[in-house]
């Protein structure tokens, strides 16, 4: 049940952005270290379990190691003692980690099944799950207070748990296999879409001339953040007059998110960061600036927006691509 708590809470914390994600990102935490909480107790059973030379044993011990290294690269990203192995970083060494064993705990609930008993609600296992569930937030505090008592970089990390990165060099990266795509500015127009039908389209020197500076955090779930000034066009006024439930931002390299229309006022189409076009890695000419919303949703390599009456949540939670 841990397990499948940190795997909600982490997924959860990915997808929003704003302030209560930090009460996300303390449950996590939390759960996380209720895992090694009860690591003693569950090794007797383990162990007990590895003697009995059952078929399977081999797919058990891959589950551990995987939960294992969620756990450390989890422990590693937050404190900072480690933050990249090679050309991966502790964090996405930890989602990778945490995404794999879901296969692996799922086998194990079928396989290894441990039924319901009445007892599992009386009072005595109540109040070991509140020493568990305090036993878990004292480790989490605990942890905190050694970060911040040894100056550990993991004391200066975002609610999110993004550490901050220059606004003049912050990472190009992908969400999951986009490569940058070469596009010709001249030739270019960002083509508004209404019902499928294109309605305007807009070339990047008419967006150049209307954009306003807007200073905003991108947040990229990989790790790190940057508050960064950037010249965008608010989307209301690119769509001034169209209705509909949702917008939908589209990537040359196929790569969208729908956003609710409500959003239009919070959203900008940017060609500039830190008063330079965009690079081909940025996302040229145009990309998406979502403040408050993760790293996933600002859409790189912008071609259209299309408004239609598709409700927003009609997509997968995060893009697949
Ligand atoms: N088309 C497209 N846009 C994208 C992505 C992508 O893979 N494809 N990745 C997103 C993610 S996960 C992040 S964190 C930001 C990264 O922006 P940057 O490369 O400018 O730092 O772009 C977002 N926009
Ligand atoms: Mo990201």
């Amino acid at each position: 049940m841990l397990l499948a708590w940190a795997l909600a809470t982490g997924g959860l914390a990915f997808a929003i952005g704003a302030g209560w994600e930090q009460w996300v990102v303390v449950a996590h935490g939390a759960l996380g270290l209720g895992l090694l909480v009860l690591a003693p107790w569950k090794t007797i059973i383990a162990r007990r379990g590895l003697r009995r030379q059952r078929s399977g044993s081999t797919t058990s011990v891959v589950l551990a190691g995987l939960v294992l290294l969620a756990l450390a690269s989890g422990v590693a990203h937050a404190t900072g003692l480690l933050r990249t192995v090679g050309p991966l970083t502790a964090m996405q060494v930890h989602v990778a980690a945490a995404l794999g064993s879901i296969p692996f705990a799922l086998w194990h609930l079928v396989e290894r099944p441990v039924r319901p008993r009445r007892t599992d609600l009386s009072r005595r296992t109540i109040l070991r799950a509140g020493a568990v569930g305090a036993g878990s937030l004292a480790a989490l505090g605990g942890l905190a207070g050694v970060v911040r008592l040894t100056g550990l970089p993991g004391r200066r990390t975002r609610f999110t748990g993004s550490y901050r990165a220059d606004p003049a060099a912050f990472p190009v990266t992908q969400w999951l296999s986009d490569g940058v795509p070469e596009i010709d500015a001249s030739n270019w127009r960002l083509s508004i879409l209404r019902r499928g039908e294109p309605a305007r389209g807009y070339p990047l020197d008419e967006l150049d001339a209307r954009a306003e500076a807007v200073t905003a955090t991108l947040d990229c779930t990989g790790g790190w953040f940057a508050d960064a000034t950037w010249h965008g066009v608010r989307l209301d006024r690119l769509l001034e007059g169209m209705e509909g439930r949702g917008i939908r931002a589209v990537s040359a390299t196929g790569y969208s998110r729908r956003f609710p229309v409500d959003d239009a006022d919070r959203l900008w189409v940017a060609t500039r960061v830190e008063g330079r076009p965009l690079s081909p890695g940025h996302g040229a000419p145009a990309r998406i600036l979502a403040p408050g919303r993760r790293g996933f949703w600002w859409v790189k390599w912008l071609v259209s927006i299309e408004v239609d009456d598709t409700p927003w949540w009609w997509q997968p939670p995060f893009p697949v691509q």
